[in-house]
Parts: structure tokens; C-alpha cells; sequence
């Protein structure tokens, strides 16, 4: 009996110190969502029934090193016995309501994550190898950058161009993948809590460039929100190969597309426009508006050589006609 109270003590004491240990170490940011309470909730628990587990094994081995090690002169062997029935049925049961306990914690805590607010704005968020791109729906407008008003539930509908991706801001705790594919959007509900910059990254392995994968997130006052909003939707002003230049920006496509000549995943633009090409079945030819416009809203049309190997997404498909052309009076003055 002394022995098992003895334990006991170690066990309490192993469990306090490893749990406010673990508790307090911020292992994890900030947190900046309404969501993502229930989520720190929830690992909060976890980390006490992991801190007690261990202790319970580590201080009853601990202790039995100490308090039953062979006696000088001692050579008898120990006591025989033939299992516990009702210690056995005690660490059945005991676990098995402590593990059901915590799928409904679960449970609970993914609904918490899901609760819609009827007044949530919708955000298509578009990931492709390897960049991002936000179509704020409810305003008609495209950014590469996630722009969020604070204390305002945003509806991200995710999906991808080309392989699985996974959106994932740390200090929102959430994470959820982008698949490709119609039909096989996923939602996700952030509401964030504090104004700030943050970074979203990609939580799948999705190809080379996959650990740069990142773009801002800026969560803004609501007026600030609504003042960048106005802006956005007003369109890029001046001529058409401005307008171009900023509607290239948005839609993310220098991601791939240099304008100093340097090689990134896709062709650079400067000095493209009347120059002669090359395709993947060997022919030729001379860059102008068609094969532009052509390339933009049809990327499988037409292969340049060297490039078999990255796709370019469809992102001209939901492109106006107007910005299209933008765009190619922009990589034409590239070529002035
Ligand atoms: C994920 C990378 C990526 C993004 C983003 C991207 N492209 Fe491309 N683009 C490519 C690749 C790779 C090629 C070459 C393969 C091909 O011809 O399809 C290409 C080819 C092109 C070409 C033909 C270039 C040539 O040298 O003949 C044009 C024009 C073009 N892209 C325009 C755009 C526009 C406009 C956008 C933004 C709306 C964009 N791209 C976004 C990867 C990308
Ligand atoms: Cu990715």
C-alpha cells in the first residue's frame, strides 16, 4: 500500500509539472480566430491526458527502478501470479469512456468550427503550383494577396487547378485542402479576431515549390476593408497596358511570368510580344494578339518548348474579355 501510494504522489507531481510545462511552452502562435478557440481548446485537453499517461508509465517504472532492484544477497526469484481479472477490466473500461469522451469533444469542436454566420461573405480561394489567388465573389474582383475584415465571418471556398493543395494560417488554427476537380470545392469559415499580417501556407507537399508557397493575409479594420474593396472594384486606372499591368498582378500571374527576362515556371513576357516561339511539336511561331489571347484562355492549346513539364492554369476563363486584352497591350509595351 505504501508503495502504491507513494506512485501516486509521483504520478500528480510528474502530471502538474508536465502539463503546465507543455501548456505554457507556445509552441503555438498567437491566436487570431473565432474558430480556432475551440480547436486550442481541445489540444489544451490533450496535452493533460498526455502529460498524466506518461507520467502514470514513466513513474511507476521510475519508482519500481528504484524501490524493487535486487537486494545484496538476494537470490531468490520473485512472487508468481496468474493476471488481475478485475485490473484488467478496469483499463478497458477506464480508457474506452475517456476516448469516447474526447470524440464527442471532437465532434463538438468541429461543428464549433463550422457554425455559419448568415452574414458571411464568400471568397473563392484558388491554389495553384505554387501560388494563390482570392476571388472575393460578393464584389467581383480578383488579389493575390487575402484581405479579411476583422470580427467578420468570411466563406473560403477552396479549389485547386492542378494537384492538392491545403490552405492553412497558423494563428486561425483551421486547415482544409484545395482539391482539383468540379464538384470538389471544400469550405472553410475564418472569422478573425485581431488586425494584423499573417502568412498562408501550403500544408500539402504539392511539387518543387511547394515551401513557397505563400501569400499575405491581412486582416484590416472594416473600414479600411471596405476603402481597399472600393478600389479593387473601381479597376486599375490608365491606359490599357496599365490597366494590363495592375489586372496581371491580381490574377497572380507573375507568379510564373518575369518581366525582367528571367526565367520562372513559365516564359518571361519581356521582349515575348512579335517574337518567334517555339512549341513542344517543333513548329513555330510569331507571337501576336490571337496567339496571346490564345494562350490566355486556353493554356492547353498551345505548348512552348521547354515548359511540357509545368501547367499553366485556366485562370483566363474567368477573365473578362476586357481584361484580356489589358493584359496583352501589356506584354506588347514589354516589347517597346
Ligand atoms: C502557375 C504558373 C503560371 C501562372 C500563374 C500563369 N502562367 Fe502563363 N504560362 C505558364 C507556363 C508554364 C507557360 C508555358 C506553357 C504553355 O505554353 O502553356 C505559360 C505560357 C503563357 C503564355 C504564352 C507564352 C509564350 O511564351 O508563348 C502566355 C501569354 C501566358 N502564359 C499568359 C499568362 C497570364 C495572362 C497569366 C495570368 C492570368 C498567366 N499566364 C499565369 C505558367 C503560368
Ligand atoms: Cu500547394
Amino acid at each position: 500500500m505504501k508503495h502504491f501510494v507513494r506512485v501516486a504522489i509521483l504520478v500528480v507531481v510528474l502530471t502538474v509539472l508536465l502539463g503546465f510545462g507543455l501548456d505554457n511552452m507556445g509552441y503555438m502562435p498567437e491566436l487570431a480566430s473565432v474558430q480556432g478557440a475551440a480547436i486550442d481548446d481541445l489540444f489544451r485537453k490533450h496535452v493533460w491526458v498526455i502529460s498524466f499517461l506518461f507520467s502514470l508509465i514513466m513513474g511507476f517504472m521510475l519508482y519500481s527502478f528504484v524501490a524493487f532492484r535486487k537486494k545484496p544477497g538476494d537470490d531468490g526469484s520473485g512472487d508468481h501470479f496468474e493476471g488481475n481479472t478485475s485490473l484488467e477490466i478496469v483499463w478497458t473500461i477506464v480508457p474506452l469512456f475517456i476516448v469516447l469522451y474526447f470524440a464527442y469533444l471532437g465532434a463538438e469542436a468541429l461543428a464549433e468550427t463550422r457554425r455559419a454566420d448568415p452574414n458571411a461573405y464568400n471568397i473563392t480561394v484558388v491554389g495553384s503550383q505554387w501560388s494563390w489567388r482570392f476571388d472575393y465573389e460578393d464584389f467581383g474582383f480578383s488579389s493575390t494577396e487575402l484581405r479579411l475584415p476583422v470580427d467578420r465571418q468570411a466563406l473560403l471556398l477552396l479549389t485547386s487547378t492542378d494537384v492538392i493543395h491545403s490552405f492553412w494560417v497558423p494563428e486561425f488554427r483551421l486547415k482544409q485542402d484545395a482539391l482539383p476537380g468540379e464538384g470538389m470545392e471544400r469550405e472553410l469559415r475564418v472569422t478573425p479576431t485581431i488586425v494584423g499580417d499573417y502568412k498562408l501556407r501550403c500544408a500539402e507537399l504539392c511539387g518543387l515549390e511547394h515551401a513557397y508557397m505563400l501569400s499575405d493575409v491581412i486582416v484590416m479594420e472594416v473600414s479600411d476593408f471596405e476603402a481597399w474593396v472600393a478600389e479593387q472594384t473601381e479597376g486599375p486606372a490608365g491606359d490599357g497596358a496599365e490597366r494590363g499591368e495592375a489586372w496581371a498582378q491580381q490574377f497572380g500571374c507573375q507568379a510564373c511570368h518575369s518581366l525582367d527576362g528571367s526565367d520562372r515556371i513559365g516564359p518571361t513576357w519581356l521582349g515575348l510580344y512579335e517574337s518567334i516561339e517555339t512549341l513542344v511539336d517543333g513548329s513555330t511561331v510569331v507571337v501576336d494578339d490571337a496567339y496571346l489571347i490564345e494562350s490566355i484562355l486556353d493554356p492547353q492549346a498551345t505548348i512552348v518548348e521547354g515548359y511540357e513539364n509545368v501547367v499553366m492554369p485556366p485562370t483566363g476563363a474567368s477573365m473578362t474579355e476586357e481584361q484580356i486584352q489589358d493584359i496583352v497591350e501589356f506584354i506588347e509595351s514589354l516589347s517597346e
